[in-house]
């Protein structure tokens, strides 16, 4: 089987030809209507962008590459990237060879590390882990390609050249990230020797003698790369990308999405919410007790973390196999049955309360369980966490947008009186 870049190399044209078929024969179809609603509130729903490396259907969860995501839960990060890149799974030799890419290129420069080390002691891990990603954009290739008058086609080389490094050093930069700033003791050096996720776990700090841990932060990897297009974090990256911005900026502007509450942090307020529930009751709640804290969060004006979703209306599988995950190794962890109970109180409270359209759990609501489990407890860091892993689908969709030669974004804005004169 191909490499990455062969498989690339060889399938691009095939992409491109059914892209320029669609656009040459059915260029005027509509395929979405925008209304009022719709406009003021988030673009919800408009169909208005093409992203081919993973798609969500409201009533089955995230579909990487036609493929649910329950099927993909024993794969590895390196199989889950270049299933996202190529559409395919890789055999043994097309494994390592990414394997070998990767870890080639995971030592990160130590000018980084003093820029990091000249941040506040009490930055935000995602501030940290943003500003490393953007101060190495110094080092891309694509600007490199770019300046040398390299034709528009071949594009999508150099930004998968910068994507490669971009991931590799993710999970290094993610990992001395946690160690520093929750003095953890110095940086561990990746091992070369290592597969994505085991040498991510080592550098952590959390896996030499426990390959369950290794496990979990392999299942972390894969169950957070992708949500198709539209979600923040990959429509700015992408956004960002369509002005021909290299994958530094464009994945830096996209982390500064996942930073927000509503989005990747969500993980952080989850587990605090979860926290703040067992310390005010000593432990596990009765569903009682549990009901009349969900309804405090909601009367007091706050949402419940870890419940609602854009464009779900099912229970994340997402979320159910990092529950399995919790229920097959540690069940009788107190945290593992807290978020148990709190799937079986919230989704009525939701339903009760009568304004999210989804009563049911996100990938947050559970995904932090695992983490607190292997003793990371540090829940401001969990955001790096899913970043290591969203940044795959990131970068995948950068390179796709670049190998489609994806025009720059520029959707149209009204005012309040054009829509006034629109109605009248
Ligand atoms: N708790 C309380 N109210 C909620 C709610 C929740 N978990 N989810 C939605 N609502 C409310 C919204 O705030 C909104 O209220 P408003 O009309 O007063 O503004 C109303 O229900 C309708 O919202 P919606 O159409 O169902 O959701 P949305 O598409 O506007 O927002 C989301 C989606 C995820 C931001 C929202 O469900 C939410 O805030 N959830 C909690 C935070 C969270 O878990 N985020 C993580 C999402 C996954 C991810 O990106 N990591």
């Amino acid at each position: 089987m191909a490499n990455l870049f062969e498989s690339l190399e060889q399938q691009i044209p095939v992409w491109r030809g059914q892209l320029k078929d669609l656009a040459k024969n059915h260029g005027d179809k509509v395929i979405s209507e925008v209304t009022l609603a719709q406009a003021m509130g988030g673009a919800r729903g408009v169909k208005s962008m093409v992203c081919d490396t993973s798609e969500v259907p409201p009533d089955q969860g995230l579909l990487i590459r036609g493929t649910p995501l329950a099927e993909l839960t024993d794969v590895s990060a390196e199989d889950i990237f270049y299933l996202l890149c190529t559409g395919e799974l890789p055999d043994d030799a097309a494994r390592e060879n990414l394997r070998a890419e990767l870890a080639r290129r995971a030592v990160v420069p130590d000018y980084v590390w003093q820029v990091l080390e000249a941040l506040p002691k009490n930055s935000h891990p995602m501030c940290m882990l943003d500003t490393a990603v953007l101060a190495m954009q110094g080092e891309s290739k694509f600007v490199e390609a770019y300046n040398a008058g390299v034709s528009k086609d071949e594009f999508w080389k150099s930004m998968l050249d910068d994507c490669l490094t971009l991931q590799a050093r993710m999970s290094t930069l993610a990992a001395a990230i946690y160690r520093m700033r929750f003095d953890k003791g110095p940086r561990i050096d990746p091992n070369p020797d290592y597969d994505y996720s085991h040498n991510f776990a080592h550098m952590l700090g959390i896996a030499e003698d426990n390959p369950e841990a290794a496990d979990m932060i392999r299942l972390y990897l894969v169950l957070h790369c992708d949500h198709e297009g539209g979600n923040v974090s990959a429509h700015t990256c992408s956004l960002v990308g369509s002005a021909l911005s290299d994958a530094f900026y464009s994945v830096s502007a996209g982390l500064n999405g996942l930073s927000g509450p509503l989005h990747g942090l969500a993980n952080q307020e989850c587990l605090n919410w979860v926290l703040q529930v067992r310390d005010k009751f000593g432990g596990l709640p009765s569903e009682e007790q549990l009901r009349e804290f969900a309804w405090e969060t909601l009367n007091s004006g706050r949402v419940i973390p870890g419940y609602g979703h854009a464009v779900l209306r099912v229970t994340d599988p997402r979320f159910t196999a990092f529950k399995d995950f919790g229920m097959k190794h540690f069940g009788d962890d107190e945290i593992v049955q807290l978020v148990g109970r709190i799937f079986d109180v919230v989704p009525d409270v939701l339903k009760e309360h009568g304004k999210a359209k989804n009563p049911w759990p996100n990938v947050d609501a559970a995904s932090g369980s695992l983490l607190h489990h292997y003793g990371m407890t540090e829940f401001p860091y969990y955001t790096v966490m899913f970043s290591v892993s969203r940044v795959m689908g990131m970068c995948s969709q950068l390179v796709w947008n670049r190998a489609m030669m994806a025009p720059i974004e520029r959707p149209k804005s009204v005012t309040i009186k054009w829509l006034q004169e629109f109605v009248k």
